[in-house]
């Protein structure tokens, strides 16, 4: 009862877990990051024998995608009768087999699985024979990578000393206490090397000379490193191919782009753009992934053996050069705020490199190509997405299109849109008083205050009179200017008083536009 409750309660977590968003189905292979990529082949797959006991280790290079390990062996009766049998499931590199006999051939293959029950390839085959007496150089692996190895003794009953030589006729070696495990300097030179051993028991019972090889590899190189891009930018989402040429199989290759992406795995598995499995090359079809940007980029290719070794960096001939523009911005309807003003907005930047916003204006279309743009708002605060353009002439048409800069300096322009400024309207004329004196040689001037959106001026304009003479135009002349709206009064002085004055004000607007106001006269005498 309690079991079943459990099971309905965990259910719709389980649901949910799957359906999350930002949690990605680890069974689906689109997943980067799913466990489903095949497991890599075991390598250096290695044994240490005994009296009746097999202690078999492998190594990976990159347990990633590992879960666990299936061993298969064969015991071998007819060697024309390949019967591997999955004999063990194991969470680490190494698996003792006590189910063996002593002077029977067994041979073993081991193989990585990963969470989703999907198994890589099968190592190479290991063959074995348990034996009373034996050697083993480096627990029975294959290579290694030093002169300086561990040898694993094994001698049934009560074996007291033995001997251990680089020569299989053990000429010169002394007589040792017995250890089952000793440590060993194998000759110089890479290559195949034997160690060989006796012992003796208290009885003096010599055993037979046993032996075990291993191939010495102290080097590692990089013959060649190559990209296929010949130069041709690249964007996100395009395939480039490396290869590098390390002329030994079961190593560990990558490449760098520069210090831009490091460690990029490369594969001689014959999977992911590795054209030929285990010949030596390591090759990756690699998708340049999103904002990877890169001018010119040295690639470096990094190699290790199997053994460890480690190779001195290689690098490509030529350079990889990857480029993510940026995401246009789009520009909303300009809005003309007067006959001067438009004010703009676009569309923010989300680009991770984002630089700047080069916002350009034209007198005719075409921004992006006009030899009349000009650029009048540059900006390096992305949340910064409006200008007010001013200084602008009235009933005219202006463009616009604004650029989005990113962190190498690629551009993306926008959409263009255009708006035209509102026609200039003239001030109305202000409203001329009638002039008072106040003594016989001045008079104060005043008029109605204009209120003018875009005022700019009044020009108090005045000429003469000398009774009985008609009023003189050839005397009208500019008395004062007065550049604010409340300036609205003038004491116009040393004035003959049997003069007459005549006055009128023009009110002058930002565009020139003036509107001249009816006459008014008067005469300084008391
Ligand atoms: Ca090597
Ligand atoms: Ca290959
Ligand atoms: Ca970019
Ligand atoms: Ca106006």
């Amino acid at each position: 009862m309690a079991a079943v409750l459990l099971a309905l309660l965990l259910l719709p977590a389980c649901f949910d877990a799957l359906t999350q968003p930002g949690r990605e189905n680890p069974a689906d292979p689109a997943n980067p990051d799913t466990p489903s990529r095949v497991p890599p082949r075991p390598t250096g797959l290695g044994a240490a024998v005994s009296d009746r006991m097999v202690v078999l280790t492998w190594t990976v290079s990159d347990t990633t995608f590992v879960d666990h390990y299936n061993v298969y062996k064969w015991e071998v009766e007819d060697v024309d009768e390949e019967d591997y049998e999955l004999v063990a499931e194991v969470d680490v590199q190494s698996y003792d087999d006590q189910g063996v006999t002593n002077g029977q051939e067994y041979r073993y293959k081991v193989s990585a699985v990963n969470a989703l029950g999907l198994e890589g390839k099968l190592s190479a085959e290991h063959s074995v024979t348990p034996r009373l007496f034996s050697v083993a150089i480096e627990q029975g692996r294959p290579k290694t990578g030093t002169r300086n190895v561990s040898l694993t003794l094994s001698a049934v009953g009560a074996a007291q000393l033995m001997q251990i030589s680089n020569t299989s006729d053990l000429s010169g070696a002394t007589w040792l206490p017995y250890q089952s495990t000793y440590s060993w300097e194998l000759t110089q030179g890479d290559g195949q090397k034997t160690v060989y051993a006796r012992f003796r028991d208290v009885e003096d019972n010599e055993s037979n000379v046993v032996s075990d090889s291993i191939e010495l590899d102290t080097q590692a190189a990089i013959d060649e490193v190559t990209e296929d891009t010949g130069g041709a930018t690249q964007y996100a989402g395009d395939v480039i191919h490396f290869a590098l040429d390390a002329g030994e199989v079961y190593g560990t290759a990558s490449v760098d782009i520069s210090t831009v992406e490091t460690g990029i795995a490369l594969y001689d598995d014959g999977t992911a753009g590795d054209r030929a499995a285990d010949d030596g090359v390591y090759e990756r079809d690699y998708t340049v992934p999103p904002g990877l940007e890169v001018i010119e980029a040295t690639i470096v290719g990094h190699f290790t053996d199997e053994v460890d070794n480690s190779a001195d960096e290689a690098f490509a001939d030529g350079t990889v050069t990857i480029h993510d523009p940026p995401t246009p911005s789009t520009m909303l309807a300009p809005v003309p705020l007067s006959q001067r003003r438009i004010s703009l907005s676009w569309t923010r930047s989300t680009d991770g490199d984002f630089s700047a916003y080069r916002l350009f204006r034209s007198y005719v279309a075409g921004v992006d190509a006009s030899d009349e743009r000009e650029m009048i708002y540059e900006g390096s605060n992305a949340s910064q997405t409006d200008f007010t353009d001013t200084g602008l002439e009235p009933d005219s048409t202006y463009y616009y299109a604004v650029y989005v800069v990113d962190g190498i300096g690629l551009d993306e322009i926008s959409n263009e849109v255009s708006a035209t400024t509102p026609a200039n309207t003239p001030p109305d004329p202000v409203e001329m008083y009638a002039p008072w004196a106040p003594d016989s040689t001045s008079l104060i001037v005043s008029w109605s205050e204009s209120d003018e959106g875009d005022f700019k001026q009044y020009e108090l304009i005045g000429w003469e009179q000398d009774p009985p003479n008609p009023p003189d135009t050839s005397t009208k002349r500019v008395i004062a200017r007065f550049d604010q709206p409340g300036d609205t009064f003038y004491t116009h002085s040393s004035l003959i008083d049997s003069f007459v004055y005549w006055y009128r004000v023009a009110v002058i607007d930002s565009f020139g536009a003036r509107a001249v106001s009816d006459s008014v006269s008067g005469s300084p005498r008391m």
